[in-house]
């Protein structure tokens, strides 16, 4: 395919609310997208990088100076390319999973679209809902939590996972337990806020029948996850950590984790995200899809990846009014508890023009 130009927009998406997680409040998205033009169709894509390097080391300013700065350049210097070859195409940049996967993501959709062929079923989804859950930040209160986890349930959410941090784990764990009863899937996540020194005061945790704990310890930390998982019984699932299926395969073989959260974005893209699927399917390893407050663009992505087969965990992929009054597509909506899989050509959606002309800051076109 011959890419006639890259347009980098930078888009402020304000939250509905603010969502408070072990690494800081966020109050607005600062989105970086990606559009891919080709003669025959066009492309979008969402990066995944926040505003801030606190959940890991990309942010979208950076995302975007790299893409525009090392990323293209080198695509463009590929001459005709494929969605397939994106990946060996920027190899020889370190890091930056986010940025890649954003260019990767905009070529492949570019390249779908022409060809008429949906994102689900180019990657293999053999589901065509996918099973909706609702990520709760940290509290003030416990009331004021249990009004929160209240509302999710009665708007459908099928699964529960709250936020914790020192200070905020086993009492709210132990007061939703309390109060919605034993049959609500519950899971809780930490973004690496602990350390090896805490495993007796995470084994407090047990008693509450979580689906699983995730990113209890730091990213690097694999073999720290390894020993925790060995003192719980609540089955540890990996999130930061999994950057790639090899760090999945090799999480898996020391005993880290029983659970993969896949995030396209974290890996470097819809592509290896699939080999993540499928070295945790080839382990017997469930895995899920992890979000990262994205907006339509990258929630319709994200559906499509979440229907491979092993996928059968809920998902962190809520109805777009959970963050955003208007989002930039059409807005995805839960029903019983699920979001149908988009099912037109590439991710199935594309910006509303006149939404994104108002929430635009900033744009950039690159040529070969
Ligand atoms: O750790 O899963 C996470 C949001 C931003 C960064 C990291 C995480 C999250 C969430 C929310 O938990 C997931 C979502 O609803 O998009
Ligand atoms: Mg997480």
């Amino acid at each position: 395919m011959k890419i006639e130009s890259v347009e980098l927009l930078r888009v402020g998406m304000p939250l509905v609310s603010p969502f408070r997680t072990s690494f800081g409040t966020q109050s607005r998205r600062d989105v970086l997208l990606v559009r891919v033009i080709t003669p025959e169709a066009e492309g979008w894509a969402e990066c995944v990088a926040m505003a801030e390097p606190l959940y890991s080391s990309e942010y979208a300013g950076a995302a975007h100076r790299v893409t525009a700065d090392h990323l293209l350049p080198r695509l463009f210097a590929s001459g005709d390319v494929t969605a397939a070859a994106v990946a060996s195409a920027l190899a020889p940049v370190r890091g930056h999973r986010m940025a890649k996967a954003a260019v990767e993501a905009a070529v492949l959709d570019a390249e779908l679209k022409a060809a008429g062929v949906p994102l689900g079923r180019h990657l293999g989804a053999t589901q065509s809902r996918i099973v909706s859950g609702v990520s709760v930040g940290i509290h003030d209160s416990v009331p004021e939590l249990l009004n929160t986890v209240g509302r999710c349930l009665s708007d459908g959410y099928a699964r529960i996972k709250l936020k914790i941090e020192p200070g905020w784990d086993i009492e709210p764990v132990a007061a939703v337990r309390k109060h919605f009863g034993d049959d609500i899937l519950l899971q809780a996540d930490a973004n690496s806020a602990y350390t090896r020194a805490d495993a007796r005061h995470l084994a407090g945790l047990d008693p509450y029948g979580l689906l699983m704990l995730e990113q209890p310890l730091e990213e690097e930390d694999v073999t720290g996850h390894a020993e925790l998982a060995r003192s719980l019984t609540t089955p540890i699932c990996l999130d930061e950590s999994i950057v790639s299926a090899q760090a999945a395969h090799e999480a898996i073989r020391i005993g880290a984790c029983a659970v993969v959260n896949i995030k396209p974005g974290r890996v470097g893209g819809y592509l290896e995200a699939r080999r993540v699927h499928d070295v945790c399917a080839a382990a017997g390893v469930p895995v899920w899809a992890g979000g990262m407050l994205e907006t339509g663009i990258g929630r319709a992505a994200n559906l499509a990846l979440a229907g491979l087969p092993n996928f059968t965990l809920p998902s962190d992929i809520s109805g777009s009014d959970r963050y955003y009054r208007q989002d930039l597509t059409e807005p995805f909506r839960v029903n019983d508890g699920t979001i149908p899989v988009p099912d037109a050509p590439g991710i199935g959606v594309a910006p509303l023009p006149e939404i994104l002309d108002e929430l635009v800051t900033e744009r950039e076109t690159l040529r070969p």
